[in-house]
């Protein structure tokens, strides 16, 4: 099938009147300033269709621009975390081989073209067409670390990212009426699909920050409709003075990417008014279940499938199971990565999530732990395979394990423990640590260890490990 327009760039553009206002604030921009900006940088780009566009920028409105750019020049856009070392980067750009990396830094890296966003900007013109794409081709990929320790890019196609967003602009109730209140990163599936697809495909205003400030926040609420946030926002948020007047007017409060406690939902409850909705989603499969915008919005549970999504748990009905899914929301596969992609991803069109559920009887689906050795801490995703090996490979470690320890502000927090070859300080192995890992992942406590608990099969003991060191999860 031949196209002839951009699938997604069209989809998020259809309900878009230029005079409104996009980025509302104290820089305010209209949405048709916004789209010829972002037609400027799809000039100044030079790519052809398929090429990958790697962004490693701090977030910012002209980030949005550049994956947009990306979108209507045909391109796949690889967003990065900019809080990633130089070596974690240089797996990337290894792995996705980009035509242009965006980059405050762009002298030495091996990639054919290095440039700043700001020269790209300079380097503008107007007057570009849309290049046309089909619903089957890739408008992104975004990296989410393996359990092997390599991290794997997810590929997402124009009808993945624009099918989500509709499904999700509906069962939200989204209009050109809401001002969103954007605090995510926009390197991840939340902040930059769920939160910026939505809003632009709604024609919405996005009170646009660019990072999580609870004062920021607070003082946006009595003029915003609707927050999304990581279940961190919402704790923290708690702890402020002035929260319930200032949500008065809200009209919506999303919560997703870790769990959400089921305290945190009756606190915010009882403080507020409101009830939060707890949704779920991966950057596999963006956004696979939510709580009813009417209707029950339970706690602890993520809800009943979107429409459009089908969930399944596989384990005799009520037990619990890994959560599979299927449907138009899901990505095209690993990049570069056939065989990690036909573990995954039957041919019949279910993924397996590794997240273990269990569905009620009115199909309200709790996640009840994961089949992944993963740590989410404040919503960033963290497996500690990634950090044993780097932790194993500094000289006085002799090896070590690393654990998620439950933790008041950001959900968990990464813990190694170690045995020691030679005798040096927690200190001075974190700071080590964190010459190869991104601040976030690093260990924020290290405990030693004479021998790690093993079973008969040689395999480390983890929740034995967090029971000796005090933690029941
Ligand atoms: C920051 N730090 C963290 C951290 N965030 N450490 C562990 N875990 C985190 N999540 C560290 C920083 O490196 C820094 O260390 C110190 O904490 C303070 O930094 P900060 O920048 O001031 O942090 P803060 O603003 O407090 O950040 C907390 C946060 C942020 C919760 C606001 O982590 C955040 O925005 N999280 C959202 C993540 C997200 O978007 N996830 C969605 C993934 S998509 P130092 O040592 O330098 O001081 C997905 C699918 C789905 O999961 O379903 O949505
Ligand atoms: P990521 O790989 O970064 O896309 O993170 C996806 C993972 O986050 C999922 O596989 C879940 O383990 C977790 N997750 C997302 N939303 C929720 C939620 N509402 N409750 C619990 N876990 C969640």
């Amino acid at each position: 099938m031949t196209s002839t327009e951009n699938h997604l760039a069209h989809a998020l553009r259809a309900n878009m009147r230029p005079d409104q206002p996009f980025i509302c604030g104290p820089h305010p921009l209209t949405y048709g300033a916004f789209w010829q900006g972002a037609e400027r940088l799809a000039a100044a780009l030079e790519i052809t269709p398929g090429d990958r566009v790697v962004m490693q920028v701090e977030k910012s409105v002209e980030a949005l621009q550049l994956y947009l750019a990306t979108v209507l020049a045909g391109g796949i856009l690889v967003p990065l975390n900019p809080a990633y070392t130089r070596s974690e980067t240089l797996y990337f750009l290894e792995d996705a081989t980009p035509s242009v990396f965006v980059t405050p830094h762009p002298e030495g890296w091996p990639v054919s073209r290095a440039t700043t966003l700001e020269a790209l900007a300079a380097a503008g013109r107007s007057g570009f067409k849309p290049v046309p794409r089909g619903p089957e081709d890739l408008a992104a990929i975004l990296y989410t670390s393996g359990t092997t320790g390599r991290s794997k890019g997810a590929m997402l196609s124009h009808r993945a990212l624009a099918s989500n967003a509709q499904t999700l602009k509906l069962a939200w109730h989204f209009t050109a009426e809401d001002v969103l209140i954007h605090a995510l990163p926009v390197f991840h599936t939340h902040g930059l699909f769920v939160a910026t697809n939505i809003a632009l495909m709604a024609g919405a205003s996005i009170e646009f920050m660019p990072k999580f400030s609870v004062e920021r926040i607070l003082e946006a609420m009595p003029t915003a409709t609707a927050l999304m946030g990581v279940p961190t926002f919402y704790t923290r948020l708690l702890k402020a003075g002035g929260l319930a007047l200032a949500a008065t007017n809200m009209r919506l409060f999303i919560s997703g990417s870790a769990p959400l406690l089921a305290s945190t939902h009756q606190e915010w409850h009882d403080r507020t008014g409101h009830t939060i909705l707890e949704r779920y989603g991966m950057t596999e499969t963006n956004m696979n279940s939510s709580n009813p915008y009417d209707g029950e919005r339970r706690a602890g549970t993520v809800g009943l499938p979107l429409p459009g999504v089908e969930l399944r748990i596989d384990a005799p009905e009520g037990e619990i199971g890994v959560i599979e899914v299927r449907g138009d929301n899901l990505f095209s596969g690993y990049w570069n990565m056939p065989e990690k992609t036909a573990e995954e991803l039957r041919p019949d069109g279910w993924f397996m999530t590794g997240d273990l559920g269990q569905m009620d009887a009115d199909g309200y689906l709790t996640i009840v732990g994961r089949g992944k050795d993963l740590i989410i801490s404040g919503g960033f995703n963290i497996y500690p395979k990634e950090v044993e090996e780097v932790m194993d490979a500094l000289p006085e470690v002799l090896e070590s394990a690393v654990i998620g320890m439950s933790d008041e502000d950001l959900g968990e927090r990464v813990v190694a423990v170690v045995v020691l070859k030679s005798k040096t300080s927690k200190t001075a192995l974190i700071d080590a640590a964190g010459r190869n890992l991104a601040r976030y992942k690093c260990p924020s406590d290290i405990r030693f260890v004479d021998a790690l608990p093993r079973n008969t099969m040689g395999k480390v003991q983890k929740n034995e490990l967090r029971k000796r060191l005090g933690d029941g999860g």
